[in-house]
């Protein structure tokens, strides 16, 4: 399949693009499946899910998106049923993963003031929509974008910004304190957000979110409600990807220095102390609201799962 090997290559990246290339990728193996039989459509399905979860570990839009078209399969009766829920399902949840990112540009634009330093890492879709969203409604900004080592994705909102003539300054990872104090608001992208509240994000955000809490500049995050881990409402840690040393180091050095270890976690941990808001697609809401989020989209689902918990725990004091 395509589609997985991009994502794993990050020929297709950033947390809802990869969403919805995902549902993009169970549409079209629904539409190319020939045979009749609903048994194994559904393995044929549930195979492909896997396949696509298993292409990058942190993102949660990817699970969540893949969870959203297949749990569609439940009660279907033929083939061209199924194949047809699919389709509409994959659709709906493109549609509604654009939609949200322009209402989160809305209504994080009210955030951002005329004349605001707004500082970026990494290249997403979420925050770069509150950016642009401000600077339409005719607030005059300025941003920072860092480069974003080793991939440098920061080059990326640089293009996207500059297309829409936002005045762009790109700096070091390295230099987000040196810069900080010329900074009104931080606002980021994120990959997963946890019951807790803490958001995970592009590897350097929270030293971004520490340089910011101590220059008192408000620090927030963009993000649409299906980045929320429901897996984490019952203690699940968000996996961090490591990617290869080869994109720290040449080959040419590894090769020379043999002995050198490289460690490339893509993606770190930013605690809720940190973060003075997320905006959502439903609304701006304090960090420690995101198990409200969670139980709003999964209730049922995690319903069902913490009673299940309980029983277990329930009948073991009987054993
Ligand atoms: C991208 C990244 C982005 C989030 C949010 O990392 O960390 O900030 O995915 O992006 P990578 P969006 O380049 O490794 O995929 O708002 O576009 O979903």
């Amino acid at each position: 399949m395509k589609i997985v090997e991009y994502i794993r290559e990050m020929r297709i990246r950033g947390a809802g693009r990869i969403a919805r290339a995902a549902a993009h990728a169970i549409k079209i193996a629904a539409l190319s499946y020939e045979g009749g039989d609903l048994g194994e459509f559904v393995r044929y399905m549930l195979h492909v899910g896997e396949l696509l979860k298993s292409a990058r570990p942190t993102a949660v839009s990817l699970p969540n998106a893949v969870n959203y078209v297949l749990a569609r399969l439940r009660g279907v009766h033929g083939v061209d049923e199924a194949r047809r829920v699919i389709v509409d399902a994959a659709n709906s949840f493109i549609n509604l993963s654009l939609r949200a990112i322009e209402a989160i540009g809305r209504i994080g634009a009210g955030l951002l003031e005329d004349g605001d330093a707004v500082l970026t890492h990494c290249n997403s879709s979420a925050a770069l929509s509150v950016i642009k969203a401000a600077w339409r409604e005719g607030r005059r900004l300025k941003v920072y974008v860092t480069e974003t080592r080793p991939r440098f994705q920061g080059l990326i909102s640089y293009i996207e910004l500059e297309k829409v003539g936002i005045p762009t300054t790109l700096i070091p990872d390295s230099a987000v304190r040196f810069f900080m104090k010329d900074v009104d608001k931080v606002v980021v992208g994120a990959d997963a957000i946890a019951a807790n509240g803490a958001v995970v994000n592009k590897v350097g955000t929270s030293m971004i979110a520490l340089a910011a809490h101590e220059a008192r500049v408000r620090f927030y995050v963009a993000a649409e409600s299906y980045k929320f881990s429901p897996a984490t409402v019952l203690g699940e840690l968000v996996i961090i990807e490591e990617r290869s040393p080869l994109e720290v180091a040449s080959p040419e050095v590894l090769r020379r220095a043999p002995s050198l270890r490289v460690r490339n976690p893509a993606f770190d941990v930013t605690p809720p102390e940190y973060i003075d808001a997320i905006i959502t697609e439903r609304g701006v809401i304090p960090p420690k609201a995101a198990i409200l989020v969670l139980m709003e989209e999964y209730g049922r689902t995690l319903e069902e799962e913490l009673t299940k918990i309980s029983l277990d725990i329930e009948d073991s004091r009987y054993l």
